[in-house]
């Protein structure tokens, strides 16, 4: 860069953070999330809970239809749908961080290669799972709570929707850990709610004050694939991205 460039460069402006949780079903996610954007909140940072797939749009209704086993829908052509669901969110999900919202997202677009990688269909391999999602704003964090299929059917087990099966959980389980990238916090979801959610309040606040500096938003998949740390490692190492 030349000297010029460097003196004209304008500081990138402050925004919000887009923290992801992912993890199986019945990992604690919804709870969590919850609390944390109640907590950021209290401490005066604009926050929203969001979450995917968006059942309120007319792309969410189909894959609604589909999870309740309205509809039966094409495995590749479901898969194009829970994109689109994201897709079509992606211009008011930036508008809101720019202007200054963190965004707490339930699930994103690693279980939409997760779950459908996990159905091992001939064609629909992880390349092709990825494709559709490619461009999307990519999340500051991912808050993996990590959790057995064990103890994830002990806690009342699964519910009735599509995917809410022990077998099948394993597999999408197995997916989420080659998804694992540099941007992903490993979190022991067997642990007690106030002290996951302590954890999270650490480690969300130090991502939500990188972005406050105006740290650029990234796009998938440009941030590489690997390098997760579990979150006991990362609060000594908050500016790793
Ligand atoms: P939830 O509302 O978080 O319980 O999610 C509904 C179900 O849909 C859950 O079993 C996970 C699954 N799911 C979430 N996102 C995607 C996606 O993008 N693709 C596929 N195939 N499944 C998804």
């Amino acid at each position: 860069m030349s000297n010029t460039q460097q003196q004209t460069a304008a500081p990138a402006p402050p925004r919000g953070a887009f923290l992801v949780f992912e993890g199986a079903d019945r990992a604690g996610k919804s709870t969590q999330c919850g609390l944390l954007v109640e907590h950021l909140k209290a401490q005066g940072v604009p926050a929203e809970l969001w979450r995917f797939p968006d059942r309120t749009t007319a792309i969410g209704k189909m894959i609604d239809a589909y999870l309740t086993s309205q509809a039966e829908i094409d495995d590749a052509a479901v898969h194009l749908l829970f994109s689109a669901n994201r897709w079509e969110k992606s211009q008011e999900l930036q508008r809101k961080l720019a202007a200054g919202t963190t965004l707490v997202v339930d699930r994103y677009a690693y279980s939409g290669v997760a779950f459908t990688a996990a159905k091992a269909k001939p064609g629909l391999d992880r390349q092709w799972c990825q494709a559709p999602d490619a461009g999307l704003p990519a999340p500051d964090a991912v808050f993996f709570l990590s959790l057995s299929t064990e103890a994830a059917a002990a806690r009342g087990g699964y519910g009735e929707e599509r995917y809410e099966k022990a077998d099948f959980q394993k597999k999408v389980l197995e997916q989420f850990q080659s998804l694992r990238g540099p941007a992903w916090r490993m979190v022991d979801a067997s642990q007690s709610v106030e002290a996951i959610q302590q954890q999270l309040r650490e480690a969300a606040g130090a991502v939500v004050a990188r972005c406050a500096r105006g740290a650029p938003l990234g796009r998938l998949w440009e941030g590489g694939e690997a390098g997760g740390q579990p979150l006991a490692e990362i609060s000594t190492n908050t500016a790793q991205h």
